[in-house]
């Protein structure tokens, strides 16, 4: 598959070229000015009809891992603690090699493959990583997803019969919008695909609707907000729990048209009487009453709907929150109607190619959590590693992840990582783990490949479509990431000879149609199949606008018998999990301990753009927000460093005093600790930061989805008597001087 002629995009002397952003679920459109062949600028589309200009500064970032000389251009082989450049032909065949040497010794059960975020930001990596899974047929198949959304998809594959139906809060035509544990503002908004959406949000308050925000910090968003509330962290799901019952309760529920279709609606206010906000509310570190009103006017908006998100996921009852979170909206009404929570009618609809989801069909084998859809909670993933028995795993696949800093206790599978047998990752930085790689495969980066978004187009609060062509013709000895899926899977594959017969045949099916041909088959195949088509799409440079939500339940229902499940076995038999938290002592932090909670950052995207020096420079982000009063009784004083410790690691981190943050509760960004030996990063080490994962514990999870609870750790905090570091860190919060959007332009940040 090595290209055999190479074009020089660019040659003439300036040239536009217009694409979807892919760093985050915003798919902003952009543009880019080249001058003789290299980026000149890169702005927000205007002509982007979803968009309409708007960026972050993330984007112009992307002129940066273009020309980032740490990135990895060609394949590595470690070799000790170095790493020396080697052929394409050679990589791949050590690559296959060494995973194949560990599952011929010791079984496919010895195998694991971890797939981070990226992959799905990545259509050629989401298209063609199925194939090199089934190729490599791993006993252990861990994601980004149980460090993130997990909750999402079972409350989706138990209540709607698929784990992609996922709802999306109709932003642009709500009445009332109640948004818990997120902070869009500053995300840029998470299963919920909704530029600029700031702006959106004070659309709907200046079209005389409001926004209510739960969270344990005064974030960026709840400070544009009509109401923000402070919540304990980790007890979301007693307070979605009081709200229903309380809609029960007062008589105000009016589910409306779902009624014909829905199941167990009479069994809720049965389940959920002993939540009473009464009884819940100290829990809380809330009111009563406070509770009550807010369930009074949802309920009683025009139109309503709940959005919760990471904050709500990533916690012991995320399973619990984020059923509750629908439950809420169908109860009200605010279920497939406009300014509800809505399905989109998507130009390619993956729920097509992607299979409906499984539930608990096998446990791990160290802690026992359930597999959902195949896959094991990362939680579990350096326990399975360093287990004292014969099927531990040995052999691991990365794929555009970097668990080490993005899976709780790091530490410890920074360790375990540093004991496999065989590691080989494909990624184009050399990080906190992928240093532990024997082989390091290098995909092309987001300007040199073409990209259709199958994932966000799913997602997103308007049904829309855009083909981002490649803007820079890759070198000629590169792979994409689907070259590199197929070529490895093609050297992979064993078994019987029908079987491998069977992979070739699909593989050169796959490889003959690339992920072009599999987007023209799609269309064809999709609801806009009269109207959309490759030529037409890709025609239309600032992308394609196909109009709002509409209403499509039943039909769009993959529950067998078409109807909404309300009331799923496995979230009743959690309720009575939930309810042991509302026993005295259960919430309360009589320790000393400070709850410890994760914060986004407008200049980071998760662990791996911290080596461009526009989005690290300055004063060091990385601090610890604390409230004054903690701060006052413990002796911490603004920009001291102070030491942190939770039940599994410690680690040191300047403290940030503020009232954003709740009494009880500290914060610190996650996607930082760059100090690590043999990480190639060079920007990204001279602003290493902390890890927060360092911190997290690989033992608290939900475990009902076995989603991690990366929220809510208890942890100590003292003062760290040393001299102050060269670069004290600043006194308010980044985000006091993010920019708005469209201020971002290359000249200003350079
Ligand atoms: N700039 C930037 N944008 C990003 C990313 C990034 O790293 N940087 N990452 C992308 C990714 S991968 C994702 S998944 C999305 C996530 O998008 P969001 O879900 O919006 O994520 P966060 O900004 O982390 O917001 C989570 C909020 O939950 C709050 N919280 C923490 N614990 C609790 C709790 O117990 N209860 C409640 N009610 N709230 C709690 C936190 O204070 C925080 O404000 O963002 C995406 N966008
Ligand atoms: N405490 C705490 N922990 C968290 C979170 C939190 O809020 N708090 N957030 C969680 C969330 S929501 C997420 S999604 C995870 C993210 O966790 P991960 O997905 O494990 O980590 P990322 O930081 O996204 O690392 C992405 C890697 O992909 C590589 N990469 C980028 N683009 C491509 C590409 O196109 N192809 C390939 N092959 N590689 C590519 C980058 O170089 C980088 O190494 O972190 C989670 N961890
Ligand atoms: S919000 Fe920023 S990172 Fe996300 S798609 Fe838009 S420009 Fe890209
Ligand atoms: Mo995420």
């Amino acid at each position: 598959m090595a290209r055999t002629q190479s074009r020089t995009s660019g040659a003439e002397h300036a040239f536009t070229h217009y694409r979807a952003c892919n760093l985050c679920e915003a798919i902003c459109g952009i543009e880019i000015k080249l001058e003789d062949g290299r980026i000149s600028s890169i702005r927000g589309d205007k002509l982007d009809p979803f968009s309409r200009g708007h960026i972050c500064a993330k984007a112009v970032a992307l002129k940066d891992i273009h020309e980032d000389t740490d990135r990895v251009r060609k394949p590595l082989r470690r070799r000790g603690s170095e790493f020396e450049e080697i052929g394409w032909d050679e990589a791949f065949d050590e690559a296959a090699n060494r995973l194949r040497s560990v599952r011929d010794r010791h079984g496919a059960g010895s195998l694991g493959v971890y797939l981070g975020n990226p992959n799905v930001h990545n259509w050629g990596a989401m298209l063609y990583g199925p194939l090199l899974i089934k190729a490599l047929r791993p006993g252990n198949r861990f994601s980004a997803t149980s460090v993130d959304q997990l909750p999402h998809h079972l409350s989706a594959y138990l209540m709607f019969g698929h784990q992609l139906l996922l709802p999306v809060p109709d932003v642009d035509r709500t009445d009332f919008m109640l948004v818990i544990g997120a902070n869009p503002v500053v995300s840029n908004g998470s299963l919920m695909t909704a530029p600029d959406i700031r702006q959106r949000l004070k659309d709907l308050q200046a079209r005389g609707g409001r926004l209510i925000v739960v969270d344990p910090r005064r974030t960026e968003t709840a400070r544009i907000a009509d109401q923000h509330m402070f919540i304990r962290p980790g007890t979301d799901a007693l307070l979605l729990a009081a709200l229903v019952h309380t809609i029960f309760d007062e008589e105000l529920a009016r589910p409306d048209r779902l009624a014909a279709f829905t199941e167990g609606l009479d069994q809720l206010p049965g389940v959920l009487r002993r939540f009473a906000p009464e009884k819940v509310a100290g829990a809380l570190g809330m009111d009563g009453q406070q509770i009550r009103a807010l369930a009074r006017d949802f309920a009683t908006a025009r139109s309503a709907v709940a959005y919760g998100r990471m904050g709500v996921s990533v916690q012991e009852f995320g399973g619990l929150c984020q059923w509750l979170v629908n439950v809420m909206n169908i109860v009200t009404g605010n279920f497939d109607r406009l300014g509800g929570a809505m399905f989109t009618k998507p130009a390619v609809d993956l729920m097509k190619f992607q299979g409906r989801g499984s539930y608990d069909r096998f446990r791990s084998s160290v802690r026992g959590l359930p597999e959902f859809g195949g896959e094991l909670p990362a939680a579990t993933m350096a326990e399975e590693m360093l287990a004292d028995r014969g099927g531990r795993i040995r052999g691991m696949l990365t794929v555009a992840g970097n668990p080490v800093l993005s899976t709780p206790n790091g530490r410890q599978l920074d360790r375990a990582l540093a004991g496999l047998d065989s590691m080989v990752s494909i990624d184009f930085y050399v990080n906190e783990t992928t240093r532990h790689a024997h082989v390091i495969l290098p995909p092309t980066a987001a300007l040199e490949h073409d990209h259709y978004d199958v994932v966000f187009n799913l997602l997103a609060i308007r049904n829309v479509a855009r083909y981002s062509a490649a803007l820079f013709e890759p070198g000629l000895d590169t792979r994409h990431d689907w070259e590199i899926a197929l070529e490895l899977s093609r050297r992979l594959q064993d078994g019987p000879l029908w079987r491998r017969l069977k992979a070739t045949l699909a593989r050169w099916q796959m490889m003959s149609l690339g992920p072009t041909g599999l987007l023209k088959q799609a269309l064809k195949r999709g609801p806009y199949a009269q109207t959309v088509d490759y030529p037409s799409l890709t025609a239309a440079e600032h992308g394609l606008d196909l109009g709002p939500l509409e209403p499509c339940l039943p039909e769009r229902l993959a529950t067998r018998d078409q109807r909404i499940n309300l009331a799923p076995e496995p979230m009743i038999r959690d309720l009575a999990r939930l309810r042991s938290r509302m026993e005295p002592g259960q919430t309360d932090i009589s320790t000393g301990e400070l709850l410890l909670i994760s914060r986004r950052q407008p200049r980071s995207n998760n662990s791996w753009m911290h080596n461009c020096e526009r989005l690290v420079k300055g004063k060091n982000r990385c601090t610890l927000l604390i409230h004054p009063d903690d701060a006052d009784r413990l002796g911490l004083a603004q920009s001291q460093n102070a030491l942190l410790k939770s039940r599994v690691g410690e680690t040191v981190a300047p403290i940030e005093i503020t009232e954003e943050i709740m009494p009880g509760v500290v914060c610190l960004p996650h996607g930082w600790g760059h100090d690590r030996e043999g990480v190639q990063m060079k920007v990204a080490s001279q602003h290493p930061g902390t890890s927060i994962n360092d911190l997290t514990d690989h033992e608290s999870v939900d475990p009902l989805s076995g989603n991690a609870a990366l929220s809510a750790v208890p942890v100590t905090v003292r003062p760290l008597h040393e001299p102050r570091p060269k670069r004290a860190p600043g006194t308010t919060s980044e985000s006091f001087g993010a920019k708005t959007s469209r201020e971002h332009s290359l000249a200003e940040t350079r």
